[in-house]
C-alpha cells in the first residue's frame, strides 16, 4: 500500500506544477500588476495553515461540549444556504491525528486553530470542562511531535449559547467572562502554545452577526452592532491582561480582517460612504488598539458605551497582529444601509473575482501592510488567513486541479515578499484554509481548502494548491520531505 508521502509525491508529479499560470491576475483600478514569478520570502518566514473550531471539528455534543450560537443558528431553517450545519463538518475532532500527519507531510511549519469556548467552558462561565481541554492538549502534542508550531485563537465566533442568553456581546460583563475563559485555556496549554490570538475578525463578527444578522447570533441594526463591537474590543484587552505572564515566552496578539476600501465611483457621496465603511471595517479595531481612541467619524456613536479605563484596556500592547486578507471592497452610498449608510457597489470593469464575487488584488495586501507600517507603528504581523473560494472539480487520478486558487496564492505570496521588501514587519503566512469546511452562512457548498474534503466519506485529497504550497515551503525552508 502506498504511504501518504508517496501519494503526495505522485500527486505532485501529476499536478504538472511548472505549467501553472505565471501571469498575476491580481489588479486593482488603482494599482499596477505585481511582477509574476516565484514568491521570495526570508528563511525565517513561517509557513502555515489556518482553521477554526466550528468550521472543522464536528462532535458538537461530545466530550461535554454544549451548544454555541452557531449550533443554534445553523439549525434554524433558512439560515444556511445549503441547509448544512457544523454537526460533523470535517470530523476533525476524531480525525485530528490524520490531519496533523497530512500537515506534516505537506511541510507546514505553523498551524493556527481556534479553541471552542463551549468545549472548554460549556456554560460560558463557571467550571472548566477537562475533557474539552484534553482534546486541545492532544492536538497540540501531535502538532509539536510533527515539528509544527501551534498558534491558538481563543474566539472564532462560536460563543456559548448560554452566554447569548445572558446578552452575549451586548452585555458588558462579557469582557470579564472572556478573560476567565482565556485564563483557563492559556493556563493549561501555554506551556507549549506560545502565540495566542484573542479574537478572530471582531469587526466581521460585529457587522454580520450583530448588524446584518446573516451570521450568528442573527441580530440586526446599528445599535446592536455598536454594542457588540465595543465589547469585542474590550474583551480583546481584558483577555490580554488576564493571560499576560501565565507562562514564559507567550506571544499575545489578536486577528483582524483588514482590506483596502475604495469608493465605487467618484461621486462625493460614494467617497464619503467609503470613508465610513473603512472606519467600520478597519479602523474601528485598529484605532483603539494602537492609538487608544475610536475613529473620529464614529467617536460620538461609541462614546456612551466607553467607560473610564476602557480605551487603556483595549490599547494594552500586543506582541503581534494577525491580518486576514482576502481583497478590497468598493463602496457606495446606500441611504438604507445600517452600516454608516454604506454598502458594496459595482466593481471596476474587468476586476477579477473569486466564486463569491470577492475582488482579487494581491497589491491590496501590500497596501494593508503598508498602512500598518505607516499609521500603526509597523507591528510584527502574520497573515493569519488568505485564500480563495472556487468551484473545484472532483479528483482525477488523485489530483484536484485548482489552478485559479493556486494562482491566487502565488500572487499573494509574491505580494508578501514585496511588502517585506518595502519594510513591513511581516513574519509569516497561514493559508485559509487547510481543509474545505463549513463556510458559515454558505454551508459546505463553498470551498476554501487547499485540501479537498469529501464530506460524505470524509476523505481528504490535497489539491494542486496544497502541492504548490508544499513545494514552496520545502524549497524555501530547505526542509527535506519527512
Ligand atoms: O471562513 C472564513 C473564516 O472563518 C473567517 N475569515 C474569512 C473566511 C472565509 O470567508
Amino acid at each position: 500500500m502506498l504511504r501518504r508521502r508517496d501519494l503526495l509525491l505522485s500527486a505532485l508529479a501529476a499536478a504538472s506544477l511548472p505549467a501553472l499560470p505565471l501571469m498575476a491576475r491580481a489588479q486593482t483600478a488603482a494599482a499596477p500588476l505585481l511582477p509574476a514569478g516565484t514568491p521570495r520570502l526570508p528563511a525565517e518566514f513561517v509557513w502555515g495553515a489556518s482553521t477554526s473550531a466550528y468550521q472543522i471539528e464536528g462532535a458538537v455534543a461530545e466530550g461535554g461540549r454544549k451548544p454555541s450560537i452557531w449550533d443554534v443558528f445553523s439549525h434554524t431553517p433558512g439560515r444556511i444556504a445549503d441547509g448544512t450545519t457544523g454537526d460533523v463538518a470535517c470530523d476533525h475532532y476524531h480525525r485530528y491525528p490524520d490531519d496533523v500527519a497530512l500537515m506534516g507531510d505537506l511541510g507546514l511549519q505553523g498551524y493556527r486553530f481556534s479553541l471552542a469556548w463551549p468545549r472548554v467552558m460549556p456554560d460560558g462561565t463557571g467550571p472548566v470542562n477537562a475533557a474539552g481541554l484534553d482534546f486541545y492538549d492532544r492536538l497540540v502534542d501531535s502538532l509539536l511531535a510533527r515539528g509544527i508550531q501551534p498558534m491558538a485563537c481563543l474566539y472564532h465566533w462560536d460563543l456559548p449559547q448560554a452566554l447569548q442568553e445572558r446578552g452575549g456581546w451586548h452585555n458588558r460583563d462579557i469582557a470579564l467572562w472572556f478573560a476567565d475563559y482565556a485564563r483557563a485555556a492559556v493556563q493549561r496549554l501555554g506551556d507549549r502554545v506560545k502565540p495566542w490570538a484573542m479574537l478572530n475578525e471582531p469587526s466581521v463578527h460585529a457587522i454580520f452577526g450583530h448588524g446584518f444578522g446573516n451570521h450568528a447570533p442573527g441580530l440586526t441594526g446599528w445599535d446592536s452592532y455598536v454594542k457588540a463591537q465595543h465589547h469585542l474590543n474590550l474583551a480583546q484587552g481584558t483577555g490580554i491582561a488576564a493571560v499576560t505572564g501565565l507562562h514564559p515566552g507567550l506571544k499575545l496578539g489578536t486577528v483582524l480582517s483588514l482590506q483596502p476600501i475604495f469608493p465605487a465611483s467618484q461621486d462625493p457621496a460614494d467617497i464619503a460612504a467609503a470613508a465610513r465603511f473603512d472606519a467600520c471595517w478597519n479602523t474601528i479595531n485598529l484605532d483603539p488598539l494602537f492609538h487608544g481612541r475610536y475613529p473620529e467619524l464614529f467617536a460620538e456613536a461609541f462614546a456612551p458605551l466607553v467607560k473610564p479605563g476602557d480605551l487603556e484596556t483595549i490599547r494594552a500592547p500586543i506582541d503581534f497582529l494577525g491580518v486576514n486578507y482576502y481583497g478590497p471592497s468598493y463602496i457606495k452610498h446606500e441611504p438604507n444601509a445600517f452600516l454608516g449608510q454604506a454598502s458594496w457597489g459595482a466593481l471596476p470593469p474587468d476586476t477579477p473575482t473569486t466564486l463569491l464575487g470577492w475582488p482579487i488584488s494581491a497589491q491590496g495586501m501590500v497596501d494593508v501592510l503598508a498602512r500598518l507600517r505607516d499609521t500603526y507603528g509597523n507591528p510584527p504581523v502574520f497573515i493569519t488567513e488568505n485564500g480563495a473560494c472556487y468551484e473545484d472539480p472532483a479528483p482525477v487520478d488523485g489530483v484536484v486541479a485548482d489552478p485559479a486558487r493556486t494562482e491566487y496564492l502565488r500572487a499573494h505570496l509574491v505580494a508578501a515578499g514585496e511588502a517585506i521588501a518595502q519594510g513591513c514587519a511581516l513574519k509569516g503566512y497561514y493559508v485559509w484554509s487547510l481543509l474545505d469546511n463549513f463556510e458559515w452562512a454558505e454551508g459546505e457548498r463553498r470551498r476554501f481548502g487547499v485540501v479537498r474534503v469529501d464530506f460524505a466519506s470524509q476523505q481528504r485529497t490535497p489539491k494542486q494548491s496544497a502541492l504548490y504550497l508544499s513545494s514552496l515551503m520545502k524549497a524555501q525552508r530547505g526542509r527535506a520531505a519527512p
